[in-house]
C-alpha cells in the first residue's frame, strides 16, 4: 500500500515532468535521466529554454519523437526515436534531461462505435470492448451484413488526437472450423474531425489477413481527428478488436 508521502512524490513527478506543446504531450523518459546520445540526434541547436527545445520538436513532428535538453549549456537535441536503451553516457550527464512524445494507446476502448450494417448480433462495439477473443461465434467481434459491398466501421474517440497507428485484431477460426480471415483485405483507415467527413488517409492494409492476425497500420502523416473509420469495398468487414494509438491535441 502506498504511503501518503509516496503518493505525493508520484503526483509531483507527474506534475513537473509532463508538458504539452502545440498538442503534443511530452513526458520525461523514466530511465534515461542524465544521459543523452549525441551520435543519434538528427538536429541540434542552442536555444533559450527547454520549452523552446520542445517546440522545435513539434516543428519536426513527422521526425521528432523525443528531445534532450541541457540546461547548463542550452543545447537542444532532437531524436527520431523514442526512449531507447541504446544511449551514450555524456560526460556532463547531470545536465541532460530527455523527453519523449507520449503516445497514448487504447484510446478507442469503450468508446462509441457504429458500422454500416450488422450481421446477426455482431455489433460495432465488439471491436472496442476489450475482449480480444477471435472466435466470431464465441467472442465479441464485429461483422457487417450481407449485400453490404461498401462496409465500414467507425469509432468516436470523443476528443481530438494526432493518430499515429491503428491496430486490427483479425478473426480466428471458429468452433465450426471455418476460416474467413482472408476477408480482411484492401482495408483503408481514415481519420476525420467530423463524423460526416472522415477522409484523411491514415494507411492501407492490402491483406489478405490470416487467422487472428494483429495488423498494424501506421499513419505516417499523423492525421488529426476525433473519428477513425475502417472501410473496404467488398462484402463483410469483421473486426475482433481495434486499438487506436495517438497523441492528444
Ligand atoms: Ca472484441
Amino acid at each position: 500500500m502506498l504511503k501518503t508521502k509516496q503518493v505525493l512524490q508520484i503526483f509531483i513527478f507527474l506534475a513537473i515532468f509532463r508538458e504539452k506543446i502545440y498538442g503534443r504531450e511530452f513526458i520525461r523518459c523514466p530511465d534515461l535521466d542524465g544521459i543523452h546520445r549525441d551520435a543519434a540526434s538528427f538536429l541540434d541547436f542552442i536555444l533559450s529554454s527547454r520549452l523552446s527545445c520542445g517546440t522545435k520538436c513539434t516543428e519536426y513532428k513527422d521526425q521528432c519523437w523525443s528531445y534532450a535538453w541541457n540546461g547548463a549549456t542550452k543545447q537542444c537535441m532532437l531524436f527520431s526515436d523514442r526512449c531507447s536503451t541504446e544511449f551514450i553516457t555524456d560526460q556532463h550527464q547531470n545536465n541532460w534531461v530527455h523527453y519523449k512524445v507520449q503516445v497514448l494507446f487504447d484510446i478507442a476502448i469503450n468508446k462509441t462505435a457504429v458500422q454500416s450494417s450488422t450481421f446477426e448480433n455482431n455489433a460495432a462495439d465488439g471491436a472496442v470492448d476489450g475482449n480480444r477473443g477471435t472466435d466470431l461465434k464465441e467472442d465479441f467481434c464485429t461483422h457487417t451484413g450481407e449485400n453490404d459491398t461498401n462496409p465500414w466501421w467507425r469509432v468516436d474517440l470523443q476528443a481530438v488526437y494526432h493518430i499515429t497507428a491503428v491496430r486490427i485484431l483479425n478473426r480466428g477460426e471458429d468452433n465450426y472450423g471455418f476460416d474467413e480471415s482472408h476477408r480482411l483485405q484492401n482495408v483503408t483507415v481514415t481519420v476525420g474531425l467530423l463524423s460526416s467527413s472522415i477522409n484523411t488517409i491514415c494507411g492501407f492494409f492490402p491483406g489478405p489477413g490470416t487467422l487472428s492476425q494483429l495488423v498494424v497500420i501506421e499513419c505516417p502523416t499523423l492525421p488529426m481527428g476525433r473519428y477513425v473509420k475502417i472501410s473496404k469495398t467488398t462484402e463483410f468487414l469483421t473486426l475482433c478488436e481495434v486499438d487506436v494509438f495517438g497523441v492528444k491535441v
